[in-house]
């Protein structure tokens, strides 16, 4: 069945490194895949977001010596985890998966490319004020309603879908097309804040 006029697709991160045997490999990142690519043809909006970073990005644990991947720091916006090198700007990692459908997209939305901050969220850095530029795109096509897919839930598409719920969107996310890191908790976390936020999980 076809999508309303005014709902987009959302297909988070569907990128080399984020799949196994990429830099920063989400479990069965790859596997979400086919069903994003059949997804597509329901929806009259399609977008993509890549992240996108400039090499010694500050998100990445080898830019702070003594410190390891997966390790926590402070950042003048507040707590950040420090990741392996990964989608660095025009590398094989931070190319879409060969088997991701990119004809469908009528935008994608780079991220994370000014090297003091990270931007999990389709919509806003980390700093939860730099914005990417997607709610007016969206505003300007009369976009009100969004289905998320993607890679990671617990990071990118959960920011995402929280800053999406909170600038009055109705979001909905298909959990069997997203794929989890799940650090200490991470996805239980992301799951309960999207529930309360009003995001419909399915
Ligand atoms: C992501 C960590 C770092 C994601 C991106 O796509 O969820 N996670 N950069
Ligand atoms: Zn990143």
């Amino acid at each position: 069945m076809p999508a309303a006029q005014d709902t987009a697709l959302l297909v988070i991160d569907v990128q080399n490194d984020f799949c196994p045997g990429g830099a920063l490999a989400v479990a069965e990142g790859d596997q979400i895949i086919t069903g994003i690519n059949t997804l597509m043809d329901s929806f009259g909006c399609v977008i993509l977001t890549q992240d996108w970073h400039p090499a010694g990005h500050s998100s990445f644990a080898s830019s702070h010596p003594g410190k390891a991947a997966f390790e926590l720091t402070e950042m003048p916006y507040g707590p950040q985890v420090l990741w392996p090198d990964h989608c660095t700007i025009g590398s094989q990692g931070a190319a879409f998966h060969p088997a991701l459908r990119t004809d469908a997209a009528q935008m994608i939305v780079r991220k994370g490319f000014r090297a003091p901050i990270d931007s999990y969220s389709a919509f806003f850095e980390n700093d939860h004020s730099t914005a990417t530029g997607l709610h007016g795109y969206l505003q300007e096509r009369g976009i009100r309603s969004l289905v998320l897919t993607g890679l990671a839930t617990d990071f990118c598409v959960a920011y995402s879908a929280l800053d999406a719920a909170r600038l009055g969107y109705s979001v909905e996310l298909r959990e069997s097309l997203c794929r989890a890191i799940d650090l200490d908790g991470s996805l239980a976390s992301a799951k309960s804040q999207m529930r309360e936020a009003g995001v419909k999980i399915s």
